[in-house]
């Protein structure tokens, strides 16, 4: 039971790199500024190497440190175990964590394979027979301006959905001489920007329009084959060297998909887009208007009304900071806006309170698993060259 008489949740983290960091202060800020039913105790912070991850420990405020996480998982004082690892590591961490009665938040993607996603799905189910819950974490859900899209979509204020438009462009590769990480080695990531990046467009679209994606046709390319090796490990880094060592994931990803509405959807995933840094750009437009949303103006909505006088008719920008918005009130005044960070915040807020009412977590690792089959139809009919690949 923790000073306020809530009761205690115990966390183990693993990983204490970039998903790390943002985790860690998920944890720290949502008991400060949201009323939680449940309270979590950061107790314990895992990594390979004992000296880094000891440092990590006093930096993102952890009681402690371990370098196993299979000791962390046969801990009676950890009740969640949060997964920040590379992908490749996600599905035996979270399906021991489940079968030892753990609950489980596990970032993005779920897993490398669809295989594996399966068995973490199928761990989950069993898990949650006995009250252990998952989630996996596709963060964007809980931009304000993205739920305010997702609840105009469903009230039907832009009516049947006739296009679905995604891009996610980044642009930290666009430089050749950029040098290998663990995001760049298929035995780590599993895949390039498809996975990474291409895995929130996927779950955007689906989680705005409330519709699946159906079908799909893609091409994936990796423009640079070869990269120097880090001069230096690091968590984000791996493995360092000399020289230069194979890309071996993709750089970009184009694809163009059908929702189980009927619309045509369509998808880039790129670390080339130079000039854009972290731009989610997301349209969706139906037979009665439009919304759009860009990432990089995160705290903005624009929609427009078709049926809004013509002379008058446009896209308005809706400044999504209003305490009537999604978790807005617990934060600032109207216009002060939120970053990229609160989203990490409300989803421990959202996770925290499922697990209090016994309540199956959203995104679960089902809904992981379908984004899973999308990425793996993309990189089937990119592979075939075969064009189409139904999902339904
Ligand atoms: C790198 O592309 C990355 O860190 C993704 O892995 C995250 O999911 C995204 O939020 C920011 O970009």
């Amino acid at each position: 039971m923790s000073e306020s008489g809530t009761p205690t949740l115990g966390v183990g983290m693993v990983g204490y790199s970039f998903m790390g960091a943002a985790h860690s202060q998920a944890w720290r800020t949502a008991p400060r500024f949201f009323d939680l039913p449940l309270s979590p105790r950061m107790r314990v912070v895992v990594g390979r190497h004992a000296e880094p991850v000891k440092a990590a420990a006093a930096r993102l405020g952890w009681d402690e440190a371990m370098t196993s996480w299979q000791d962390l998982v046969a801990r009676d004082d950890i009740d969640l175990v949060d997964v920040c690892t590379p992908g490749d590591t996600h599905a035996e961490i979270a399906i021991a964590a489940l079968q030892a009665g753990k609950h489980v938040l596990c970032e993005k993607p779920l897993a490398n394979s669809v295989a594996e996603a399966e068995a973490m799905a199928a761990a989950a189910s069993a898990a949650a027979e006995r009250g252990v819950h998952a989630m996996v974490g596709f963060t964007y859900r809980r931009v304000p301006a993205i739920q305010l899209a997702r609840r105009m979509v469903a009230d039907g204020r832009i009516g049947q959905v006739r296009h679905v438009r995604v891009q996610y462009l980044q642009d930290w590769l666009t430089d050749p001489q950029a040098p290998l990480s663990w995001r760049l080695d298929k035995a780590k990531a599993g895949s390039g920007a498809l996975g990474d990046i291409g895995a929130h467009a996927v779950d955007l679209a689906q989680f705005v329009t409330g519709e699946q994606v159906v079908g799909v046709c893609g091409m994936l390319e990796t423009f640079v084959k070869e990269r120097p090796r880090p001069a230096s490990f690091s968590g984000l880094s791996g493995e360092a060297g000399e020289g230069t060592g194979p890309v071996t994931v993709d750089d970009a990803a184009v694809f163009l998909g059908r929702m189980s509405g009927g619309g045509l959807a369509s998808f880039e995933a790129t670390r080339f887009a130079a000039g854009r840094k972290n731009a989610i750009r997301l349209e969706i437009n139906g037979d009665r208007g439009s919304v759009a949303f860009d990432f990089e103006d995160m705290n903005l909505l624009h929609y427009f009304d078709a049926a809004e006088d013509a002379a008058t008719a446009g896209f308005r920008r809706i400044v999504v900071t209003e305490a009537e918005h999604p978790y807005i009130a617990q934060w600032w005044p109207p216009g002060h806006g939120l970053g990229y960070e609160h989203s990490f915040t409300h989803q421990v807020v959202d996770l925290v309170h499922d697990l209090a009412a016994g309540r199956p977590p959203s995104p679960s690792f089902a809904e992981g698993l379908a984004v899973q089959r999308v990425l793996d139809a993309v990189e089937r009919s990119s592979d075939s060259g075969s064009g189409w690949v139904d999902l339904a």
